[in-house]
């Protein structure tokens, strides 16, 4: 009898530990933008649904705004376990993600929710090396990008010497079209644009409203540029050291995440804009169908160079393009463009 009770208390006793050591398992969460900006309010919305439906196992706490990993160390820093989780611009690291830095190609993405489904499913079907040694929670993309900035951009020609911050493939194109392009992670770009070392951007729309740049930027010119790919990674030991129930939440996210997000800047672009125009009284100008033309004839070297890439990378580039393109359509047929 003795010992059955010695045993019930021990039982009892792991049954506790286990509980609480699950109860008390906070996951950090480190983003470069600050909190209002999509990456971040796409982050908060992670945490809320962990939260939920791990009935409160699992808490997750969100560092917005560079306050504890920045742009440029994210990667680094997930991978060695400064923070659990991170969320990197891929963009912003030219050459490491050869095989999803595809989805930056110029072809013409016109929604979010398309671009984001897109790119989940690529890295689904290839689980691509270049992510290895991290795990991957979620991807989206931000919404095609566009130029903002201080003097009107009215045609290909407005554009001559004028410096626009951009980064990855975006960069490449602006160099094409005469523009002078200056790299830099969104977080940098509101003091560049105060102090006058660029005058303007080229992104999506979101920041019009959630930097406020609609203020400094009062032109913009759509010109459909790519769009920029994210990834929400996870420092790898402390993935393995997650129970497989809680495991098994995170996993069924990834997607739901990818078009939740998609669909919160769909929207958010469209009420971003109008603010915009309401507060500031923003002109927005279109290209002539020639000057989009052109654009897309300087942009379409891009594509090789990302082959040839690609192939020193050992990928089958013109599958992958093609399978990017097959989804693309698959998915604008469902969702709409
Ligand atoms: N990686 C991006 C795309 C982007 C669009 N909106 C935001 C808001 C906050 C951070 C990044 C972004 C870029 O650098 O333009």
């Amino acid at each position: 009898m003795k010992r059955l009770l010695t045993l019930l208390a021990a039982l009892a006793l792991t049954g506790l530990m286990g509980a609480t050591a699950l109860a008390g398992t906070t996951l950090t969460y480190a983003n470069f933008p600050p909190a209002k900006t999509f990456p971040c309010i796409q982050m908060e919305h992670w945490k809320a649904e962990v939260e939920k439906r791990t009935n409160g196992a699992v808490s997750v706490q969100t560092f917005p705004g560079s306050t504890l990993l920045g742009a440029k160390n994210m990667l680094r820093g997930v991978q060695t376990g400064q923070a659990d989780i991170g969320c990197i611009s891929t963009a912003y690291y030219p050459g490491v993600f050869p095989l999803m830095s595809v989805i930056n190609l110029p072809v013409a993405f016109s929604s979010t929710e398309v671009a984001s489904l897109t790119m989940w499913d690529m890295f689904t079907k290839y689980q691509p090396k270049e992510f290895a040694d991290v795990k991957v929670l979620t991807m989206f993309t931000s919404a095609p990008s566009q130029i903002m900035s201080k003097t009107p951009v009215k045609s290909l020609d407005d554009l001559k010497g004028l410096e626009l911050r951009a980064s990855g493939s975006i960069l490449k194109i602006l160099g094409s079209l005469g523009a002078q392009g200056v790299g830099m992670p969104m977080s940098q770009t509101p003091e560049a644009l105060q102090k006058g070392v660029v005058k303007g951007l080229v992104s999506s729309f979101d920041v019009l409203k959630d930097f406020n740049f609609a203020e400094l930027c009062r032109f913009e010119t759509i010109t459909n540029l790519p769009v920029y790919p994210f990834a929400v990674i996870m420092n790898k030991a402390k993935w393995e050291s997650l129970p497989a129930d809680v495991k098994k939440v995170l996993e069924d996210l990834g997607r739901e995440q990818s078009q939740w997000t998609g669909q919160y800047l769909d929207n958010h672009i469209k009420d971003s804009l109008a603010w915009s125009k309401e507060k500031y009284q923003v002109e927005v100008f279109e290209l002539t169908e020639a000057e989009a033309g052109t654009i897309k004839t300087l942009a379409a070297p891009l594509t090789d160079a990302w082959k040839g890439d690609a192939a020193k990378a050992g990928l089958d580039a013109d599958a992958i393009l093609a399978d990017m393109l097959a989804l693309k359509k698959k998915y604008e047929a469902e969702i709409g463009q």
